[in-house]
């Protein structure tokens, strides 16, 4: 099998943070997966370094565009290295195989007759490169970039896009997995229900140079999307060469939603123009916040890659990156998040477990793998085992790191369990017992190797450092083989060499004494106030006061398998939070997406079809002849996400 997988390439107009570092390493540990299950594999990451964005940071800085963005790309591609991704190929789009693969394919289109010169009146957006529409906006801004788009009329080329709308309709319904989560189907699908307008791909050289010309006229450049996505071709030398031929089929591409339109609407619609196959896989995760607002250079809240790489360690950083993030929904990144992560995942539970087990083996046999007793009927390690092998390679498969690594430690607690259980120390005190210590340290060991095998793609360093211990060479099938997940791979005799703490505990002493002491008294005196004035039916303004009502925005709908009542719902309040709603029977999901409803924000989250549901939507009841229905509630007019209702 081959895999090729992708990530977007980034734009050179600031440093990388932790969103680029998130997708880059969610690329290379799928990457990593896929050589675990034999596959030949192609990664590739780069830089998008045409367009106006660009020539404006240069500009800030008074250099040419050129010395400008050789010095950020080089940023990115120096910052890989150190959070231990390595992609197969690093494409740049000022490369001149790049610069002629785009020239080739806007002749290619052009001649088909999918280009024509128009003029063309919209409200460009400097921030996402692109126009955007009246919709799009709220309360007249960008919600991405929080500035006014600017109002531009002038003769452009235009790509045929609602040319091939109803194609790419059938195409997203026939192949349910062409874009997931089903979030993200769901919203592009909604999008796509309204006419879609052409696609403007060209900006007359009066007012940017910094792009690559137009074949077919040398007064225009192309708009830097149209440049960008063709980079996935050049870099498997599309049309002729061997790897496109291999890799263009199983294409697969990682994205933040921020990109979804042009990656499911651009993207597919020209390559449908272009003749060629669709991609395979959209993978669209959410966004890294910080305090509930999306990191970003604009708003200078963004965390340093190897900042963080520097305080907690590579496969630190990898581990909570993707164990952290449910792919698909935000995630709040914490230092104090980071630190339990590291204290009790890796240093407790998997340290603990690598260190306890070696020393023992090295205290009550030399170090010697002993060799298991075959009439020993132990295989509760084993049949865990088994399972974790299963659901892992499920969910890696689909992109759910946090459930595969989730299930992993499935594996790790048992194995702590097992040892307390099992007390080698007192069976190391009885000679005629030495079958049933040899068979429990021997579970014990072939734990470590799968272990070492599975996690391999999340933190390899620590893996080659694990293998190592467990004497098994790096690169041995036992440990990078997923052939290998079976039960009983390590080989009795094996002797293990002594190794470091993996992952030695970080101090939090310090952060508990500076956070402010919690104001528990005030809040308990105001509950049983509560309940002795609840007397009368009535309710205190005090207890109004403690109900959050919010204007929540639906960004995404979709059924509950098994439930007809019930609606799965992610609304922005202003985070996004996911609410499952008892609506079904009355909207269907594509006719809710875009509204405003009020909902209760404060309510404990609870488990509805073993959805957490994080607070409850409003909507009035109205009694007819022959049953009620439900409306949802709504504001009189467009309010921002999030906005308190009073
Ligand atoms: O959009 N959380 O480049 P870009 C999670 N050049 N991921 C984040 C993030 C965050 N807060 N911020 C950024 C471009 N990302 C175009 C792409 S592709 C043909 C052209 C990640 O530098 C995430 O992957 O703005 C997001 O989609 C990407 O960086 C945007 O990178």
């Amino acid at each position: 099998m081959t895999t090729y997988i992708t990530t977007p390439i980034y734009y050179v107009n600031a440093q990388p943070h932790l969103g680029h570092a998130y997708t880059t390493i969610v690329a290379d540990t799928y990457a990593r997966f896929r050589r675990l299950a034999g596959d030949s594999v192609r990664f590739q990451t780069g830089t998008d370094e045409h367009g106006d964005k660009i020539a404006e940071a240069a500009d800030k800085e008074g250099v040419s565009p050129k010395a400008y963005v050789d010095r950020i790309s080089a940023m990115f591609s120096d910052t890989w290295p150190t959070l231990d991704i390595v992609p197969d190929n690093f494409i740049r789009t000022t490369d001149a195989d790049h610069v002629a693969t785009v020239q080739n394919i806007l002749q290619q289109v052009y001649d088909k007759g999918d280009i024509y010169f128009d003029k063309y009146t919209g409200l460009y957006c400097t921030g996402c490169e692109r126009f955007l529409t009246e919709k799009e906006l709220v309360n007249g801004k960008c919600p991405d970039h929080q500035t006014v788009p600017d109002e531009i009329t002038e003769q452009n080329y235009f790509f045929r896009m609602s040319k091939y709308q109803q194609d790419l309709i059938d195409h997203i319904k026939g192949n349910p997995d062409f874009i997931t989560p089903e979030r993200y189907r769901n919203e592009v699908l909604s999008f796509l229900s309204e006419p879609l307008e052409d696609l403007c791909i060209s900006r007359p050289t009066s007012r940017l140079t910094w792009g690559i010309p137009l074949p077919f006229d040398d007064k225009f450049v192309t708009y830097v999307w149209f440049d960008a996505l063709i980079n996935y071709l050049t870099g498997i030398g599309y049309p002729d060469s061997e790897q496109f031929k291999s890799y263009w089929d199983v294409a697969e591409h990682v994205i933040a939603k921020d990109i979804l339109k042009p990656h499911a609407i651009y993207w597919p619609t020209m390559l449908l123009s272009m003749g060629l196959p669709l991609y395979q896989k959209l993978h669209v995760h959410g966004y890294w916040n910080v305090d509930e607002t999306k990191m970003s250079k604009s708003i200078g809240n963004v965390v340093r890659p190897a900042e963080l790489v520097e305080e907690y360690g590579v496969d630190c950083v990898r581990y909570f990156t993707l164990r952290e993030m449910s792919f698909g929904l935000d995630s709040s990144f914490s230092a104090d998040a980071i630190v339990a992560r590291k204290n009790s995942d890796l240093a407790n539970d998997l340290g603990n477990l690598y260190s306890r087990s070696t020393a023992m083996l090295i205290k009550y046999t030399g170090g010697v793998i002993p060799e298991p007793v075959a009439s020993d009927d132990d295989t509760v390690m084993r049949d865990l085992a088994r399972d974790v092998v299963t659901t892992y390679t499920e969910k890696m498969g689909d992109f759910q790191f946090h459930r595969a690594l989730a299930a992993v430690w499935e594996l790790i607690s048992l194995a702590n369990k097992y040892i307390v259980t099992n007390e080698p120390w007192a069976l190391a005190k009885e000679p005629e017992r030495a079958g049933r210590l040899h068979t429990v340290l021997y579970n014990l060991h072939e734990t470590l190797r799968l272990l070492t095998l599975l996690l391999q793609p999340v933190m390899p360093g620590t893996c080659k450092k694990m293998a190592k211990g467990l004497g098994i060479a790096e690169d041995s099938p036992l440990v990078t083989s997923l052939d290998a997940a079976g039960w009983g791979g390590l080989q009795a005799k094996t002797e293990l060499t002594r190794i470091d703490a993996l992952f030695p505990r970080m101090d939090t002493k310090k952060k508990k004494q500076q956070a402010p002491p919690k104001e528990k008294t005030k809040k308990k005196q105001k509950q049983k106030v509560k309940k002795t004035e609840n007397m009368e039916g009535l309710i205190t303004f005090d207890q109004f006061q403690d109900l959050e009502l919010r204007v929540a925005e639906i960004v995404a709908a979709e059924p509950i398998k098994k439930s007809d009542r019930l609606l799965k719902l992610s609304v922005k309040a202003p985070e996004e939070r996911t609410i499952v709603a008892g609506i079904a029977e009355y909207y269907k999901p594509e006719d809710v997406v875009g509204l405003q409803v009020l909902i209760v924000a404060n309510l404990k989250p609870v488990k509805l079809m073993g959805i957490e549901s994080q607070g409850m939507v409003l909507a009035a009841k109205v009694e007819e002849e022959g049953g009620s229905r439900l409306v949802l509630s709504a504001v009189s007019a467009p309010v921002p996400a999030g906005s308190k209702v009073a």
